[in-house]
């Protein structure tokens, strides 16, 4: 099942330069700097409420990043989803052919199971699906 919105993706050019903008308009500093080379991305996330925004800069060519900003600029990269059974909500919008790009879910940033589902199946939004890595598993 589909709990709650867990973080927002923003594609920055810059996550040094781009901190300096979140952590005024934040009022506060990021919690976790993590570089995730699975992903070719280096990443800083934010706690607000009860939602966490992450930064994404490209750290080489290969980044969806990077792609994502040669053609549309910074902006909003992806929304993610927190799930309490990925393997389970995969495996339900499969069945309502969604196009799941990763199956099984991958390892990704903040201690989390991840699987991305095709902008072209949701409607031009890239769509995270993601549950914490629980310590028996991690
Ligand atoms: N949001 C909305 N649309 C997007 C998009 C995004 N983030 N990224 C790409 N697209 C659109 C492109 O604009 C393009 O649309 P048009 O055909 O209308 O021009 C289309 O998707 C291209 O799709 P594609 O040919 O399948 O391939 P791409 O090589 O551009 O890859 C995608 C797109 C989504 C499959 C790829 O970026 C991907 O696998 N993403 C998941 C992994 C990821 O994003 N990792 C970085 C974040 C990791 C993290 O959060 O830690």
């Amino acid at each position: 099942m589909i709990l709650n919105l867990e973080h927002i993706g923003i594609a920055v050019k810059d996550v040094k330069n781009a901190e300096k903008v979140f952590t005024k308009l934040f009022g506060k500093q990021s919690y976790k700097v993590e570089n995730v080379a699975s992903e070719n991305v280096s990443t800083m996330f934010y706690k607000v409420g009860n939602v966490k925004v992450e930064l994404l800069e490209a750290t080489n060519e290969n980044s969806a990043i990077s792609k994502f900003i040669d053609k549309k600029g910074e902006g909003i990269h992806h929304l993610a989803f927190e799930t309490d059974d990925i393997t389970a909500e995969i495996e339900r919008l499969k069945q309502e052919d969604f196009t799941v790009l990763n199956d099984p879910p991958k390892k990704g940033a903040d201690n989390k199971m991840i699987s991305f589902l095709h902008p072209k199946s949701t409607n031009g939004v890239l769509i995270e699906l993601c549950q914490e890595i629980s310590e028996e598993k991690g």
